[in-house]
Parts: C-alpha cells; sequence; structure tokens
C-alpha cells in the first residue's frame, strides 16, 4: 500500500508514523508513505497557498492551484484507489472503513488547514472526506496520522501475530476482553482463576463473555 500525504505543515509528521509498528511497516516494504510538502506546489513569488475569502469574512482559505498542482504531479506516477480530503464535516471514521480503506492499493490525505480550502476542491479533485470525531483540530495532520496508523496495521504481515489485528476491539463490534500479565497476584488484587487453568475453551468462552460485558458497559451501542 502506499499513502501520499498532502500537508503545509511536513515537519508534524517526524512523529508518530516514523516509530514502531508503522515504521517497521514500512522498513518491511509492506507500505510506503510519503508526505508531500504543499508550498512549493504555489506559483507566486511568496510561495503563500492560502487567500482571503471572497465574499469577505475572517480567516484565509486554501487555494484550488497548489492543491490541484500537487495532486496533478502525484497522479502521473500512481493511479490512486481514493483521493481523500482530511476535514471535521467529513464521514466519521471506524473500523469498518478502516477495514475497506486497508484493502487499497494507493490513497491520498489531504490536510486542510486555516478556515477553511476552496469549495471546488471537494467538488472537483477528491473522491472522499473523513473526520475523525465530532471536535475540531487545528488542521488535517494529526487526524491523517490517525488514519495512516488504523490503516497500517491491518496489512497483513506488519503486525508479528497475524491474528492480532483481528483481535482488536471493535474487529467484531465488540470490545476486546480485559488481558492480564504476571504476577498472578498484585498487592491482594488477583487475576480471574480460568486463566491460569489452562483449559483453553474455558478461557476463550470467559473472554468472550467478558468482551459482551465490557461493550454492553462501556458502547452499549455497539450492540444494537
Ligand atoms: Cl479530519 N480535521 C480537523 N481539522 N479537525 C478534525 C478532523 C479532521 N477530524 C476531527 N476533527
Amino acid at each position: 500500500m502506499k499513502i501520499d500525504i498532502i500537508t503545509c505543515l511536513p515537519e508534524i509528521f517526524d512523529g508518530p508514523i516514523t516509530q514502531s509498528i508503522v515504521k517497521r511497516a514500512q522498513k518491511k516494504g509492506l507500505v510506503e508513505i510519503c508526505i508531500h510538502d504543499l508550498r512549493p506546489f504555489s506559483d507566486n513569488i511568496k510561495k503563500s497557498i492560502d487567500d482571503y475569502a471572497f465574499g469577505g469574512g475572517a480567516g484565509m482559505v486554501m487555494m484550488i492551484e497548489p492543491i490541484d498542482r500537487c495532486i496533478s504531479y502525484l497522479k502521473k506516477k500512481t493511479p490512486y484507489d481514493e483521493i481523500i480530503f482530511m476535514t471535521p464535516d467529513g464521514e466519521r471514521l471506524n473500523q469498518s472503513m478502516c477495514n475497506k480503506l486497508s484493502l487499497n492499493k494507493n490513497i491520498i490525505l489531504l490536510c486542510g488547514h486555516y478556515k477553511g480550502i476552496d469549495q471546488r476542491v471537494r467538488d472537483h479533485l477528491i473522491t472522499q472526506e473523513i473526520s475523525i470525531g465530532d471536535y475540531v483540530l487545528s488542521g488535517g495532520e494529526l487526524a491523517a496520522m490517525v488514519v495512516t496508523d488504523s490503516l497500517v496495521r491491518l496489512i497483513p504481515g506488519v503486525l508479528n501475530d497475524e491474528s492480532s489485528a483481528l483481535t482488536d476491539s471493535f474487529q467484531d463490534s465488540l470490545l476486546a476482553p480485559p488481558v492480564y500479565t504476571r504476577p498472578a497476584v498484585y498487592k491482594g488484587w488477583e487475576v480471574p482463576k480460568i486463566l491460569l487453568s489452562g483449559n483453553d475453551a474455558a478461557i476463550n468462552d470467559w473472554r468472550y463473555e467478558a468482551a459482551i460485558k465490557r461493550t454492553k458497559d462501556k458502547r452499549p451501542h455497539l450492540l444494537d
């Protein structure tokens, strides 16, 4: 899978997706993540990528031209399955969207910024709009990293234990059950005895029941 991220703040991406699982996935060649700075695609002297809103009002608007040029440049080399705009008014991300997106070969994540983006970008250049929740972030960059992380862990071979993405919370509309490790007793707080029994069938039953209970307690709407 290839993920091309278009942003006016490329430095932000030096953090989470250069570490841990996503880093390993890139090293193994299972995913290629490329960050593209929007600013060089501006054709004016100041390399500006935003301008005042037609009709007035506070806040700058991201211009269509640098974005169109950047997307056209990328499209010359790669056929994209989806060109996704990260925006708080997009479709709210959930696990089933992540699963579907992870099947794509090539995607673009376009990060919005400032007060908004010229509507013609949304009308003509992109294929999908995604939000990561009902709150407003300063830009789409953190959201693009959330999407990237959630997709990469689903690519076969990325996780050491092939089954572990399948047992993630939300994969079967259930939260994952509690887990424990040594010591079996700490300050008098005990691990459920069944987990120490060695009886795999009984342990699986316990985990299933615990997953249902946790979902009922914390996210009852998932059981609807
Ligand atoms: Cl994708 N972008 C911004 N700016 N804020 C958000 C978001 C995206 N998703 C939730 N809040």
